[in-house]
C-alpha cells in the first residue's frame, strides 16, 4: 500500500518554512510498522510541480491531509484533487479535531482522523487492507463496514448507509518516548528556510530541523487553540530526546534546530537537565533556537546560562501585551509585566539573542493598553520583535467571547490567518481602524528607530544582508503609508 502524507496550500504562512512535525510523526509511525510512505509539504513543493502534478507522476492507495483551521479549504481540495485519481483521502490535524463533521460532509473526506494519531493512521491501514470501502461514483464518498472501522478510536468514517460515524475519542498517548521518531529523512530539507530571522541571507546552504521535546500546556490563554492537546502537558525522556537530537546532528547534518513545544520549559529541572546532557553529549556546537516555547514565568538566570552553554542561540517569549490587567484578565497567561522583564533581562544576561511576540486587538483592549503594549517592547528591545493582531481562532474563550457578540461565525476559515494586517474583528468602542494603526505604528517605532538602525549597521553581518532589511524597511513603509498614522511620541 503506498501512502502519500501532504500538507497543503503554503500561501498562509509565506515567509517561513519549517518542516511538519504532525507529518513527519505519521510518517516515522507507518514506517516502524513497513508501510510505504511519502511526503508532499506544498509549502517546498508548489514551486516544482503541483499536488495535481504530483498525483498524475506518482500513484497513491491513500492520501492523507493534514489542516490547521485557516487552511482547511485547501486540504479539502487536496483531498477532491487525490480522490480524482483513486485514492482513499483521510484528513487530520487541528482543525479536523474541532470540526470532523464538517470535512465528513465534504464528499471528496473519506475518514477524519481526531486528535494524536501515530497509532490511529496505523489501525485505518490495517482495516483499509481489508475494506478499502464502497463508493457510488470515483468522486463520491466511501462507505465502510462497521467491523473495520468502528472500534479505531479517534475516527469519523461513513457506515454502508452513508450515515457518518464519530468513534469515541482516541486518549493522549502517556508514554511519548514509545512513539517512534518523525521520519526527518524524508523531509526535502535543503528547500526549507533557516529558523533564525536573524540569520536571513546568511546561510543558503541551512538545513533546519525542528524538534518536540514534550506535547500540550496546561496554561489557557485566551487565544491559544488547542484542540490536540488540550490543558495537558507530557514531556519525552531527556535521553529520548538526545537521541534524536543526535540522530539529527550526527546523521542528518542539521545547522539549526527549533525546538516547537507549546512550552518546553514547564518543567524547569526536566529543561536544565536537557541543557547539561546536550553539554555532556557534544551536541552544543550546532546553534538551536526556540521557536515558540518560553514561558516567562518558568524561567531563571540559570535556566538562559545553561540554554547557552547547550548551544542555544535565540529565545522567544510570548509577551503579549504591556499592560497588567489585560494580562490578567483578558489574555490570562499566569504572567505579570515583571516577569516579562526578569526573563528577557536574564535571556539577555546570558547573550542569547531575544524574540517577543505581541498582540493587539484583543477583546478589552484600549487604546491606552496598546500603547503600553509598544512601549514595554521599546523598554525590552529584543532582537526581533513580532507584532501580530488578534486571530480568533474557534475552540478558545476568544472566540466564544466574539461569537456571543456576533462578531465572528463559523465557516469563513481561510480568514484567521495570522499575517494579514487587517483586523479580523471590532470589539466594544475599540475601532478596528485603530487597532491597525497602533499595529502599524508598533513596527514603525520599534524597527526604525534611529539607535536600533544603527546598532544594526554596525553589525558584521548586516551588508551581506543589506536587501532583506531593505525590503522589510520599504514594506514598512508602504504598510503605514495606507493608512492616516498619527504616530505618537516615543
Ligand atoms: C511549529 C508550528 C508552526 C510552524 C510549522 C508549521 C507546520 N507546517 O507544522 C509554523 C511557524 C510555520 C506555523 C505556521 C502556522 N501555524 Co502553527 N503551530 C506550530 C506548533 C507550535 C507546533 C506544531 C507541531 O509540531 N505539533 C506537534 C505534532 C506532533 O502535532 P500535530 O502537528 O498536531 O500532528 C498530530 C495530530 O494533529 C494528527 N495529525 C496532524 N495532521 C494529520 C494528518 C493526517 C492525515 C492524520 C491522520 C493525522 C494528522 O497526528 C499528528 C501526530 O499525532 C502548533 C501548536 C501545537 N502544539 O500543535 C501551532 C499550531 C498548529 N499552528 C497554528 C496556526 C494557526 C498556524 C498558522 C495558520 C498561522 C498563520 N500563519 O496564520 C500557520 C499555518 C502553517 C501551515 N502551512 O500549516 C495553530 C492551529 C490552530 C487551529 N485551530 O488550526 C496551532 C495549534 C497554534 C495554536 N495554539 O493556536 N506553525
Ligand atoms: S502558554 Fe502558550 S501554548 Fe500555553 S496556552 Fe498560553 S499561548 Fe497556548
Amino acid at each position: 500500500m503506498r501512502i502519500l502524507l501532504a500538507g497543503p496550500e503554503s500561501g498562509v504562512w509565506n515567509s517561513r518554512k519549517h518542516i511538519h512535525m504532525g507529518l513527519g510523526y505519521l510518517a516515522g509511525a507507518l514506517l516502524a510498522h513497513g508501510y510505504d510512505v511519502s511526503l508532499w509539504d506544498a509549502a517546498v513543493e508548489e514551486e516544482f510541480e503541483t499536488f495535481e502534478q504530483h498525483l498524475q507522476r506518482h500513484h497513491y492507495d491513500v492520501v492523507g491531509i493534514s489542516a490547521p483551521t485557516p487552511l482547511i479549504y485547501s486540504a479539502w481540495q487536496a483531498a477532491a484533487i487525490a480522490k480524482q485519481h483513486g485514492a482513499v483521502t483521510i484528513l487530520g490535524g487541528p482543525h479536523l479535531t474541532l470540526m470532523p463533521h464538517e470535512s465528513m460532509d465534504v464528499p471528496a473526506v473519506d475518514l477524519v482522523a481526531r486528535g494524536e494519531a501515530e497509532q490511529t493512521i496505523i489501525e485505518i491501514m490495517a482495516a483499509l487492507a481489508m475494506d478499502s470501502g464502497a463508493q457510488a461514483a470515483p468522486d463520491a464518498p466511501r462507505c465502510f463496514k462497521p467491523e473495520h472501522m468502528a472500534a479505531i478510536n479517534g475516527l469519523s468514517w461513513r457506515d454502508e448507509a452513508g450515515n457518518i460515524k464519530h468513534n469515541v475519542d482516541r486518549l493522549l498517548s502517556q508514554d511519548l518516548d514509545a512513539i517512534p521518531f518523525p521520519a526527518h529523512h524524508l523531509f526535502k530539507i535543503e528547500r526549507y528556510t533557516n529558523l533564525n530571522p536573524l540569520t536571513d541571507g546568511l546561510n543558503p546552504h541551512a538545513r533546519a530541523y525542528t524538534i518536540v521535546t514534550s506535547r500540550g500546556c496546561p496554561y489557557k490563554c485566551t487565544y491559544c487553540s488547542k484542540p490536540i492537546t488540550g490543558n495537558t502537558w507530557r514531556g519525552r525522556s531527556v535521553e529520548n530526546v538526545i537521541a534524536e537530537w543526535r540522530w539529527l546532528v550526527q546523521d542528518l547534518g542539521a545547522t539549526e534546530i527549533g525546538v516547537t513545544d507549546d512550552i518546553w520549559n514547564l518543567d524547569r529541572t526536566r529543561a536544565k537537565t536537557l541543557c547539561r546532557a546536550l553539554i555532556d553529549n557534544n551536541l552544543n556546537h550546532v546553534p538551536w533556537v526556540t521557536i515558540h516555547g518560553m514561558k516567562v514565568n518558568n524561567t531563571d538566570a540559570e535556566l538562559f546560562q545553561l540554554m547557552k552553554a547547550a548551544g542555544c542561540k535565540r529565545v522567544g517569549f510570548g509577551i503579549e501585551n504591556g499592560d497588567d490587567d489585560m494580562l490578567r484578565h483578558v489574555v490570562k497567561k499566569g504572567q505579570t509585566v515583571q516577569m516579562v522583564r526578569n526573563a528577557v533581562k536574564w535571556a539577555k544576561q546570558a547573550k542569547l539573542q531575544t524574540m517577543g511576540f505581541f498582540i493587539y486587538g484583543m477583546p478589552g483592549e484600549t487604546e491606552e493598553s496598546m500603547e503600553k503594549t509598544t512601549r514595554l517592547a521599546l523598554e525590552l528591545d529584543p532582537d526581533l520583535a513580532h507584532f501580530l493582531m488578534a486571530t480568533p481562532y474557534p475552540g478558545t474563550e476568544m472566540w466564544d467571547t466574539l461569537q456571543r457578540e456576533g462578531l465572528v461565525k463559523s465557516g469563513e476559515w481561510d480568514k484567521l490567518a495570522i499575517q494579514e494586517d487587517k483586523a479580523l474583528f471590532a470589539f466594544g468602542d475599540l475601532e478596528a481602524e485603530v487597532v491597525e494603526r497602533k499595529w502599524h505604528e508598533a513596527h514603525r517605532r520599534f524597527y526604525l528607530r534611529p539607535g536600533r538602525i544603527l546598532r544594526i549597521a554596525a553589525r558584521k553581518d548586516t551588508w551581506r544582508r543589506f536587501p532583506y532589511y531593505a525590503q522589510t524597511a520599504l514594506a514598512m513603509l508602504a504598510g503605514i503609508g495606507k493608512r492616516d498614522v498619527a504616530p505618537t511620541a516615543n
